[in-house]
């Protein structure tokens, strides 16, 4: 890995910020922006980077943060372990952690986001508790309406809004704000309807893993953290959900198995199937027909499974 001279960074001659659209891309876009407001922000989803991008502008004015590395961009800040490039990349709880290690003492401004981007480490390694996922509140809750499904206009407006909420409110505040509060609402509301959708569409392969199944059904990343809580005895999760044409993956580790043992990398096998991601949580998107060969296979390899410790 090149180290560029942190002293000699300028973050203010950049133009454009490409960030993941999750809340470890908010943030990191919170922290970015406060030091250079002029940045136009666009977020991506890590497959949209790491597949056919010619489309994406990249060019030496470019951030990337949260996301795969693209050779094009100027600077590049992450945390995904299957993630390789030139750039500011360690093994951390978030980018915004990244972020925020790399650029404080340079940015004091930065300093007054200690405590978000303690959250941020939080949300985006899902430490949470099952009350954190059943009664969500204050950076969880808004972490949660980030997850929810809406059309790409909606999701962009919103995020931006979020944005700009971090950098000038407390979170209290930014939960009374009258457009947080609507999707709030709706985090709620999905919340009772998951605890009802998980027990009708999920396979469980007794104290392994479970299989939930939502292709052909709306629901949003919510669903995942319902299922965990409620089957907190298996140790990983395999979720499935349509994506236009294609078959969305995501695995991850129970958020309530807290060992340190993890007998399998799943970040390895999103990669095998051209995604990637971290060692307790991965996707990948895969064709349609395609998508019951790999399910299979996934299932079998997690049967295999040896969880005794060594
Ligand atoms: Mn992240």
């Amino acid at each position: 890995m090149i180290r560029v001279n942190v002293l000699e960074m300028d973050i203010k001659r950049f133009k454009k910020l490409i960030t993941h659209d999750d809340f470890d891309g908010i943030v990191s876009a919170v922290l970015l922006t406060t030091i250079n407001p002029n940045l136009e922000i666009e977020f991506h989803s890590p497959d949209e980077i790491r597949g056919d991008n010619k489309n994406i502008k990249i060019d030496n004015e470019t951030i990337i943060t949260d996301l795969p590395y693209d050779d094009r961009c100027g600077l590049w800040f992450d945390h995904h372990k299957s993630n390789k490039g030139k750039g500011f990349h360690e093994i951390a709880p978030s980018a915004a952690r990244v972020i925020y290690n790399t650029l404080h003492l340079r940015y004091p401004e930065l300093f007054r986001y200690e405590d978000l981007v303690e959250w941020c480490d939080k949300i985006d390694t899902a430490r949470y508790s099952k009350n954190d996922i059943l009664n969500p509140e204050g950076y969880v809750l808004l972490g949660f309406t980030l997850s929810l499904d809406e059309d790409e206009e909606e999701s962009i407006k919103y995020r931006l809004h979020v944005i700009n909420l971090l950098r000038k409110l407390t979170i209290d505040d930014i939960l009374n704000d009258k457009i947080v509060k609507s999707k709030v609402n709706k985090v709620l509301e999905n919340l009772k309807h998951y605890l009802k959708v998980v027990r009708e569409k999920i396979k469980v392969y007794e104290n392994l893993f479970y299989v939930v199944d939502m292709r052909g059904i709306d629901v949003d990343a919510g669903i995942k953290f319902v299922a965990h809580t409620l089957y907190d005895n298996e140790k990983i999760g395999v979720f499935l959900k349509s994506d236009g044409g294609k078959v969305k993956f995501s695995i991850s580790y129970n958020y309530l198995y807290r060992e340190t043992f993890e007998p399998v990398d799943l970040s390895k096998v999103a990669k095998y199937y051209g995604g990637g991601g971290h060692p307790r949580a991965a996707g990948f998107t895969i064709d349609k027909d395609k998508a019951d060969s790999a399910l299979e296979e996934i299932i079998n390899l997690l049967k295999k499974v040896d969880w005794q410790p060594r």
